[in-house]
């Protein structure tokens, strides 16, 4: 297709309640949304970035300045543009994966459109809906947990993930198997809030029974969870650590990981993401889809991935309404604890005119 301009839009969501994990207590998401346009069709991408650089080095400011400073000029063409070329084209950009991520989606998005062909089938999807997990947050009482985990298995999620922190462990866990019991799917996430010194206390997740233990130790300390994976029986899951299919090759070499969280954009996009599906099905790894508090756009693009034959866990793919009130597409509704997989070309999905204007702080067009 023929690129001709991009527009950057900042939206600002509130959050039906906040959430809290070891990095600290989001109120609102801030997201940049990108809607690339062409001779033939448009399509959309959101940053998962967040405001501030605390699950990433990435920040919304930083996505925008890099994508309008050197992102969008790389990606000018004198003759048409395909999506699985945006990757080369940005290939020399380092870092900024997320930012990456949102062009790439949104001119695959306008790609397919046009051809009238979906992402879901285009990535190689196996499934027409997903199973869900939901991600809760931290919070300041058991028992305001075990109200908000009872809710969530109410609704129909098949799997919960509980946030941790030193100090948020082993009594959350040991309080909801003891309320919900030993059947209910279950795993934790530190987001990088442990080191090597707390092995043992890790360890003694092991008699819960977890599905897996999420990022325990730093971003870069891909060797430390090879060590860990020694003193602690629960699986060990890689998230912050795992940048593209060459890290997650390699952390699955050295023993750092039994499962893999992708979400896409931490890895600089879908084809990044798929082509990690492909090396961790290659090694018997199991992968499951992480969310980044996405609205229906991510999300649509997330339950298409999540349709792959490798992901065979749950995801945090949840529905619209575990974080919006209202969503900017259609919301996407749990059905039996599953969402359908979108079958419309491209995302399947767009935003509504209204619910996009309403949540809009700012928009910038970019002509190529
Ligand atoms: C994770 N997501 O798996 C992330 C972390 C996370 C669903 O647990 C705003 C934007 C707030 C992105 C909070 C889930 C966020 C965010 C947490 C991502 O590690
Ligand atoms: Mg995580």
């Amino acid at each position: 297709m023929k690129l001709t301009g991009i527009e950057l839009r900042r939206v600002a969501m509130p959050l039906v309640a906040p959430f809290r994990t070891s990095f600290g207590v989001q109120h609102a998401r801030d997201i940049l949304l990108v809607r690339a346009v062409g001779d033939q069709s448009e399509g959309w991408g959101e940053c998962v970035a967040m405001s501030d650089p605390l699950y990433s080095p990435e920040y919304v400011d930083a996505a925008a300045d890099v994508m309008r400073r050197f992102l969008i000029p790389a990606l000018a063409q004198p003759d048409r543009l395909d999506a699985a070329r945006v990757g080369t084209l940005l290939h020399g950009f380092k870092g900024h994966r997320m930012a990456k991520c949102a062009l790439e989606a949104a001119v695959l998005d306008a790609e397919l459109r046009a051809e009238g062909r979906p992402l879901a089938r285009e990535l190689g999807a196996v499934r027409e809906q997903v199973p869900c997990g939901v991600s809760v947050g931290i919070m300041d009482s058991v028992p305001q947990l075990l109200d908000a985990v009872g809710g969530y298995l109410e609704a129909g999620y098949v799997r919960i993930k509980l946030k941790i922190e030193p100090g948020w462990d082993v009594e959350p866990v040991r309080a909801v198997r003891e309320r919900f019991g030993d059947d209910v799917l279950l795993q934790v996430d530190a987001n990088t809030a442990y080191t090597l010194a707390d092995a043992g206390q890790l360890a003694r997740l092991d008699p819960f029974e977890l599905l897996l233990i999420e990022q325990p130790l730093d971003e870069e300390d891909v060797l430390g969870h090879a060590e860990l994976a020694k003193s602690v029986r629960t699986p060990i899951c890689l998230d912050e650590s795992i940048t593209s299919a060459a890290t997650a090759a390699a952390a699955i070499r050295l023993g750092a990981c039994r499962i893999v969280n992708i979400k896409p954009g931490r890895v600089g996009g879908y084809l990044e993401a798929r082509r990690i599906h492909d090396v961790c099905r290659a090694h018997g790894i199991a992968v499951w889809c992480g969310g980044m508090l996405e609205t229906g756009i991510g999300r649509a693009a997330n339950v298409a991935l999540a349709a792959l034959p490798g992901f065979t866990l749950p995801g945090d793919t949840s529905a619209s309404d575990r974080y919006f009130s209202t969503d900017l597409t259609e919301p996407f509704v749990l059905q039996d604890g599953h969402l359908p997989v979108p079958t419309g070309p491209g995302l399947g999905v767009a935003p509504q005119p209204d619910r996009l204007a309403e949540f809009t702080t700012s928009t910038e067009w970019i002509p190529l």
